[in-house]
């Protein structure tokens, strides 16, 4: 295809505004945590829509947009994911992880026990797409992990940013999610997002993040 350019622009913002709005979106992502107490209280279908809407305005290679949303609000799906899921994760907690990566997440208090799935009123699964199905023709995806990884930063953002909660899970393995939703070959689990309102009494672990210096290298 013969390049096609249209025209690109934004406000200007000058230094000031850019001073006080960066600031103000760094303690306004400052204060996201992942939450794993969810409130039933159900979300409007539209402001899920949009949410995925959001995510999928995020780059990727070649612009192919490997991903696939798959949003759960049938409580039967929940539960049935709950249990696959509960099932994985008691394996994993009870002999297939490591020694270190428990001790890693003591702190964190997780257990297998994932309540959250059955009670979050919406459950989103990202599905990443090494290829595209094209009539049956395979078509290469470039970049997938980065593409999606990106797509899901955009999502946990927005969904934190309009006033809700949501959590990175990542049962391990998940492949029962691509029977249980019925995915095509080209569709491989990413990740799963349970999104919602925190309960009422819900509790986060005391965790710091890094300072500036830790994490910047600055070449003057
Ligand atoms: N997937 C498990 C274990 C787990 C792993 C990491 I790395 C975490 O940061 C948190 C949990 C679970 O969801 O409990």
């Amino acid at each position: 295809m013969e390049p096609k350019f249209i025209p690109y622009k934004r406000d200007y913002i000058g230094s000031d505004e850019l001073l006080s709005s960066s600031k103000e979106h760094y303690l306004l992502m400052n204060a996201r945590r992942s939450v794993r107490e969810f409130s039933t209280k159900e979300i409007p279908l539209e402001v899920l829509e949009n949410l995925i809407k959001i995510a999928s305005t995020a780059p990727s290679g070649a612009n192919k947009q490997p991903w696939t949303f798959c949003l759960v609000t049938n409580k039967e799906i929940k539960s049935l994911i709950r249990q696959e899921a509960e099932k994985e994760e008691y394996e994993s907690y009870n002999g297939r992880m490591p020694a270190e990566w428990l001790e890693d997440l003591k702190y964190l208090g997780t257990d297998w026990r994932k309540a959250f799935l059955e009670d979050a009123p919406a459950l989103i699964i990202v599905f990443r797409k090494p290829y595209d199905l094209i009539n049956g023709v395979k078509k290469n995806n470039y970049y997938v992990s980065e593409s999606i990884g990106l797509a899901c930063g955009f999502l946990l953002q927005a969904i934190h940013q309009i006033g809700l909660v949501s959590l990175t899970h990542t049962p391990s393995p998940m492949n029962f999610l691509t029977k249980v939703l019925e995915r095509p070959e080209n569709e491989k689990p990413f990740l799963l997002i349970p999104v919602g309102y925190p309960a009422d009494d819900a509790l986060v672990p005391d965790i710091k993040r890094k300072e500036l210096k830790e994490v910047i290298v600055h070449y003057k």
